[in-house]
């Protein structure tokens, strides 16, 4: 047996029979998934704003990844990975468009929760853990994956008198006549309270949903998957969150007007503009303040989801044998570099907060070494006993847990074939499939304003010429769109059948 890292546990491995031993060797786990979670949490200081006393509370207990980074900056990719084990440029899912299922991996392998009910966990969902899909046979919610899985129910209704949305050009319940950058895709760039109290609201249901679980018996250890879906957008919470942001104090990010003119490709080209998003928000400054204020509130909200979970389990007789898993699966960009949203491989989109609390974990410990999600599926499987797993692209960070200080490899994040970002404590790099590079000290230039990749310091080459050599030697192309038909919402119960917990390796 391997050495355990925490005191309860090895209490129990000493002190107890065979069969308490092995009822007891395994902690269960709590995975918590915030969608678009960036840094804007107390305990990562991503902005001093922020209203989290929730996480703060769990960080408190914790170790807190500050460099923690996703495999691909968007919901799919990065959860797929992480799910599954398999990076993005190993499986060809670089986009939300492609499903998981259709990688020939991912149909021989095991997902993370499939293997853990593989061997001897009871999984339990709601929520959003994977990325859905359509099929030919309805909504692939990744609900296969799970021994109990519960369908998520909506949010109900928005105040729409108190509407701002810059797809429909609509500001505080008004269509403004010729609104600008209405163009260009992606989830509606909207926010608004909502009607009726937070009790009724998607995230908190699901969220009173596992602190009920928290209170049932189980022959078994569990592993629950809580997906909470805010600050996704659009940022629809209650108005309470709202009011928690004065908009006459409320400070937005730095931002600099020429920042993108130092990204060119190798023609001289300057590679990116400001999205339509920025552009709509930056024509006024109380319309950018209130766009920052519905981010904050919706990341409140999900905090106060997360106190609804966090303060069930500690009143559980669970509390002191859980492993806590909290992360958001991307970054996000509200200002910087002149865009909001994710999807690029600039740090605040490639970077993430995590934490982890072991049981026996009683202080804030602070790790900065560049670690990934990708690790996580390999790091559960060692903190867990399971059996060790070949083929898996991530690396086991429970060294980290035990000291933070350990010399750790870059991360990389990928966001399409041959479009790479590689990232140190110190330094970031950034290669494009069609051209282009950046080279940023992150000592020295932490908001990534300064791109040094023509300069012809020996340092600066030699930084860059590390980081190079984590780039993989090859990679996957892209899988096809895997969306099938869309007009069915009814979960799709073909696959789960597919998948034998007996042949998935
Ligand atoms: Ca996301
Ligand atoms: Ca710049």
């Amino acid at each position: 047996m391997k050495i355990q890292l925490f005191g309860g546990i090895m209490l129990a491995l000493t002190a107890g029979s065979c069969a308490q031993v092995k009822e007891q060797a395994q902690p269960n786990i709590i995975l918590i998934a915030i969608d678009d979670l960036n840094d804007w949490v107390g305990a990562f200081g991503g902005n001093p704003q922020a209203i989290t006393p929730n996480m703060d509370k769990l960080a408190e207990q914790s170790v807190i990844f500050q460099n923690a980074n996703c495999p691909g900056p968007v919901c799919g990719p990065s959860r797929s990975a992480l799910l599954s084990g398999f990076m993005p440029y190993t499986t060809g899912i670089y986009g939300n468009a492609n499903n998981m299922l259709d990688s020939k991996l991912v149909q021989e392998y095991a997902t993370l929760p499939e293997y853990f009910s593989k061997n001897g966990y009871l999984t339990i969902s709601k929520g959003k853990i994977f990325h859905k899909h359509t099929t030919e046979n309805g909504m692939d919610h990744g609900q296969w994956a799970f021994d109990i899985w519960e369908q998520e129910t909506g949010d109900g209704k928005i105040q729409t008198d108190k509407l701002y949305s810059r797809n429909k050009g609509i500001i505080n319940g008004e269509k403004v006549a010729d609104s600008k950058f209405t163009e260009g895709g992606g989830t509606e760039f909207a926010w608004c309270p909502t009607e009726g109290d937070k009790e009724d609201t998607k995230d908190y249901k699901t969220a009173q949903w596992f602190a009920e679980k928290l209170q049932e018996d189980y022959e078994k250890p569990f592993f629950m998957a809580v997906g909470l879906s805010k600050p996704h957008l659009p940022w629809y919470v209650p108005q309470e969150y709202f009011d928690m942001y004065g908009l006459d104090t409320l400070k937005i990010p730095e931002f600099h007007l020429d920042d993108l003119d130092d990204i060119i490709d190798d023609n001289g080209k300057r590679m990116f503009s400001p999205t339509e998003d920025f552009l709509w928000a930056n024509q006024d400054e109380e319309l950018f303040k209130r766009a920052v204020q519905a981010y904050l509130a919706s990341t409140t909200y999900a905090d106060d989801c997360v106190g609804v979970v966090m303060d069930a389990l500690n009143n559980s007789k669970y509390a002191e044998n859980t492993i806590i898993i909290l992360f958001g699966d991307h970054g996000w960009h509200l200002g910087e570099k002149l865009r909001f949203r994710k999807v690029t491989l600039w740090k605040e989109a490639t970077q993430l907060p995590l934490m982890i609390k072991l049981p026996g974990m009683t202080e804030k410990q602070y790790c900065n070494k560049t670690v990934n999600l990708i690790d996580l599926y390999p790091t559960l499987i060692e903190l867990c006993n399971l059996p060790e797993k070949a083929l898996l692209d991530g690396k086991s960070i429970t060294p980290l847990l035990k000291n933070p200080e350990l010399e750790w490899s870059p991360a990389i994040t990928t966001q399409g074939p041959g479009s790479f970002s590689v990232i140190s404590p110190d330094w970031h790099y950034i290669t494009y499939e069609k051209g282009g590079e950046e080279l940023y000290d992150l000592k020295n230039d932490p908001m990534e304003w300064e791109n040094l990749t023509r300069s012809e310091s020996r340092t600066i080459i030699e930084a860059k010429t590390y980081l190079q050599s984590f780039l993989p030697d090859s990679y996957a192309d892209k899988l096809p769109q895997s969306d099938k038909d869309k007009s069915r919402n009814d979960v799709d119960l073909t696959i789960k059948p597919g998948r034998d917990l007996n042949t998935l390796k």
